[in-house]
């Protein structure tokens, strides 16, 4: 049964738990969604009242159906959010996980960060190299390009929707629309540490999109611990051996606080 937690001590202690979890585990994962970079103010998908697919249409803003029939349109909306990005800041979630990736790589332990977020904030806050399995906002790509021909496209707000490369061929967002294949290379690195992880961590997704809701279940298969970080009960949830109610900026770096604790 997985734990629920609701008092500050539960919490602290069920966190000292995963802390000696984590010294023992010769591999940690963690995978993010869109939930971590909330107390950074960007929008989530899901939430019934701030979540994105509660005021736009998935389907003609993420998917390639919908690009192709307005690509400004869809460009309008990403470059919308390009700003709300470039305006936020990590938050100490991020932070916490950049910290302990740095402690465990100093002491030689493997650390793999997958995230579904496209905001960058993870390699920002000094996460050295997250894997970004939905792609980064940051650059683009030609319409009939592949992943390969990913551009940086820092100039924010864009001046001319849709952008263009400079042979002219259209310009889409380095990013996985629904539908659409994630970057093989990315995929089999994430389910190969999801694989090999004594301990991984979910935070702040609905665990609702695949493929990437599926490494959990990678570990859990291959006898690994799964915790989950997240204010609200997921689709995950049953399946865990931990559930922490609460933010990942808050609940972070209390689980930082015990691992530095521990290693002194
Ligand atoms: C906090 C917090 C705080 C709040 N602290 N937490 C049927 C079964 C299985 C699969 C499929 C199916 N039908 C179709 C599929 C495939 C589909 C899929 O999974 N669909 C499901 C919705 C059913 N997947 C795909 O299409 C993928 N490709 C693929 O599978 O290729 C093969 C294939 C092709 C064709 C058919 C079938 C297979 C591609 C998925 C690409 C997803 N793209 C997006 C947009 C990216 C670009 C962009 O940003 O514009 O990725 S959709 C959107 O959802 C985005 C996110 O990365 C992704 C996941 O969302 P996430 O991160 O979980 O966010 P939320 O909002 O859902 O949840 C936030 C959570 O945070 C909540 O739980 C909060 O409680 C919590 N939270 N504040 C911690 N402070």
């Amino acid at each position: 049964m997985p734990s629920q937690l609701a008092s500050d001590a539960e919490i602290r202690r069920a966190l000292t738990g995963i802390a000696r979890l984590a010294l023992h585990a010769r591999s940690v994962m963690v995978s993010t969604g869109a939930g971590v970079s909330a107390e950074s103010g960007i929008p989530t998908f899901r939430d019934a009242q701030t979540g994105l697919w509660a005021r736009y249409d998935p389907v003609m803003l993420a998917s390639y159906q919908g690009f192709v029939l307005d690509p400004a349109n869809v460009w309008r909306w990403y470059d919308e959010r390009r700003q709300v990005m470039q305006q936020s800041e990590p938050n100490a979630g991020h932070l916490a996980l950049a910290r302990w990736e740095e402690l465990w790589r100093g002491q030689g332990r493997e650390f793999t960060l997958a995230t579904q977020n496209i905001d960058g904030l993870h390699s920002r806050a000094g996460s050295q190299v997250p894997i970004e399995l939905h792609g980064n906002i940051w650059y683009a790509r030609p319409l009939d390009g592949q992943y390969s021909e990913a551009q940086e496209l820092a100039q924010c707000p864009l001046p001319e929707l849709p952008p263009r490369a400079a042979d002219g061929r259209l310009l889409r967002p380095h990013v996985v629309w629904f539908g659409e294949m994630l970057d093989s290379l990315l995929l089999g690195r994430a389910m190969a540490a999801a694989g090999r992880a004594d301990l991984l961590l979910v935070v702040g997704s609905s665990s609702q999109v695949y493929p990437a809701a599926a490494l959990p279940h990678a570990a859990l298969r291959k006898g690994g611990t799964v915790v989950e970080i997240n204010p609200d009960e997921t689709e995950l949830s049953p399946h865990v051996q931990h559930s922490i109610r609460g933010r990942s900026g808050e609940i972070l770096p209390l689980l930082l606080e015990e691992i530095e604790t521990l290693l002194t």
